[in-house]
């Protein structure tokens, strides 16, 4: 049996899955997942090494989560298409993942549009099935649409929250990718490194602890990131937009700053596998997300050019 691999796009509307579909196809937690739309903002690779079995195929796959595609309206929206886009050139092949519970709607066809010019093979993906419970019928005439307008190569129900119907399409994106070399070192998992996913952490739970505009409004930058033998010093700032929202975030009596510090300290010792020292401040940018310069500067692939060379910056591999 030959080896297989290739780069697959997660593409998908906002809150479609796609994130809980890359941790649960790699195993383990790369990218953030929030009840809210619009939770990813970066493109994420999750690299999953499938090994030898008797009579199967094995491979590498390297899977791209990406944000959700919408109609941007500020810097940092451009900025996320942006990101979709750079992950669907030089895809080999893309799963387009839906909502199965929903119609669908005008964004879709958006997407749909994409998928077309792409010109890449995709299949599709019918996620949240275990929402449907008795009413799996309410599927097809969905499937149906999707299959008037793009020429599927293959349609699957799943649910990435259950992990149902991973193995049929792990076995079925395996056969469709091409036979190729193994693109990362084999215990890899992605090319995330600690520090910026230290920052995603601390966004998931302000996405968590907070509503309305304020998790919309907020972004993380880490500011110091010092692994010692046994403890990792880390500070990091929160930029909201205004004033009202600093005030939220910090809490009465900075209650609310002490609850997010302490539920991402506890996910970041757990990634890091030793103590974790976590100072948060709060800070105002004002309209940040209108500003190209300040969006720009939050890329982590920009920062890491600039730090080349630093060993905390390199890719995640498997902890255990
Ligand atoms: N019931 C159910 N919920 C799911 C399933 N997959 C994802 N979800 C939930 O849907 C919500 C959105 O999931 P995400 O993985 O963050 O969605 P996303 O497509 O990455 O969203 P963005 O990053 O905002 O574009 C979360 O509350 C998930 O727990 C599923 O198979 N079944
Ligand atoms: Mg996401």
């Amino acid at each position: 049996m030959p080896f297989h691999s290739g780069f697959v796009c997660i593409l998908g509307r906002p809150n479609a899955g796609k994130s809980t579909l890359l941790n649960a196809l790699v195993g383990e937690k790369l990218a953030i997942v929030s009840p809210k739309p619009q939770t990813t903002r970066n493109r994420i690779l999750g690299i999953l090494e499938i090994p030898k079995r008797k009579g199967n195929a094995y491979g590498q796959v390297v899977l791209i989560d990406t944000p959700g595609v919408h109609r941007p309206d500020s810097s940092l929206g451009r900025k996320m298409m942006a990101e979709v886009h750079e992950a669907l050139e030089g895809c080999n092949l893309i799963f387009l993942i839906v909502d199965a519970t929903r119609k669908l709607e005008q964004g879709d066809q958006f997407m749909l549009g994409m998928l077309k010019r792409s010109g890449t093979p995709a299949f599709l993906l019918m996620n949240k099935i275990d929402l449907l419970r008795g009413e799996k019928g309410k599927l097809l005439p969905i499937m149906d649409e999707y299959r008037k307008l793009n020429d599927f190569q293959e349609i699957i129900p799943i649910s990435a929250r259950r992990r149902d119907g991973l193995d049929v399409l792990l076995e079925k994106t395996l056969a469709a990718l091409p036979q190729g070399p193994r693109y990362f070192p084999e215990d890899q998992i992605t090319d995330q490194p600690a520090r910026f996913m230290t920052a995603e952490i601390i966004r998931e739970q302000i996405l968590l602890a907070t509503s309305e505009e304020v998790p919309y409004a907020t972004t993380v930058a880490i500011e110091q990131f010092e692994e010692g033998a046994r403890l990792t010093q880390i500070a990091a700032v929160i930029y909201c937009e205004r004033q009202g929202q600093k005030a939220i975030l910090v809490g009465k009596r900075g209650q609310m700053l002490k609850k997010i510090g302490s539920a991402a300290r506890l996910q970041i010792e757990k990634m890091l596998g030793m103590r974790v020292f976590l100072e948060l401040f709060v800070k105002v940018h004002p309209n940040w997300r209108e500003s190209r310069q300040f969006v720009e500067e939050l890329d982590w692939r920009r920062e890491l050019q600039r730090l080349v060379g630093n060993a905390e910056l390199y890719g995640l591999t498997k902890t255990n």
